[in-house]
């Protein structure tokens, strides 16, 4: 595979990695702004990750640039649910930003869970 570096690829991000195929994962979406794989380690029945293709840390680092993808990605979790399917029964979509809500990839990432009853609040 040809090395990207640019600001869309960051060849150090794990995510990034997936994108390009580097790394497998457990696709089930995948279209020319996101990318949706089953969680490694799942915290529910069905836990997927939906990402945006291009490297964007967190929602912090989201500019108005990125609007059309950010738009994207929450459009494609209503697909993503059914593929898994969640549409129907209900899921929930987070994302996990900083050090308080434990984020630990920083690549744009909407934890899609469900498959159980779940609890409110998270904590
Ligand atoms: O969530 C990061 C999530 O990423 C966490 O739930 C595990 C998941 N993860 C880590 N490595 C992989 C691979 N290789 N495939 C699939 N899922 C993975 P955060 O909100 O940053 O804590």
């Amino acid at each position: 595979m040809i090395a990207m570096h640019n600001s869309f690829y960051n060849p150090d991000c794990l995510f990034c990695r997936i994108a390009a195929g580097e790394i497998p994962a457990d696709i089930v979406y995948r279209d020319e702004h996101v990318l949706a794989f089953r969680d490694i380690n799942p915290a529910a029945p069905e836990h997927l990750l939906i990402i945006p293709l291009k490297h964007i840390a967190s929602l912090n680092e989201l500019q108005s640039e990125d609007k059309e993808i950010a738009g994207h990605l929450l459009l494609a979790a209503g697909e993503v649910a059914r593929r898994a399917g969640l549409y129907d029964s209900g899921y929930r979509m987070v994302f996990n930003t900083g050090a308080d809500a434990l984020q630990s990839v920083f690549h744009i990432h909407g934890h899609l869970i469900g498959g159980c009853r779940m609890g409110w609040p998270p904590f």
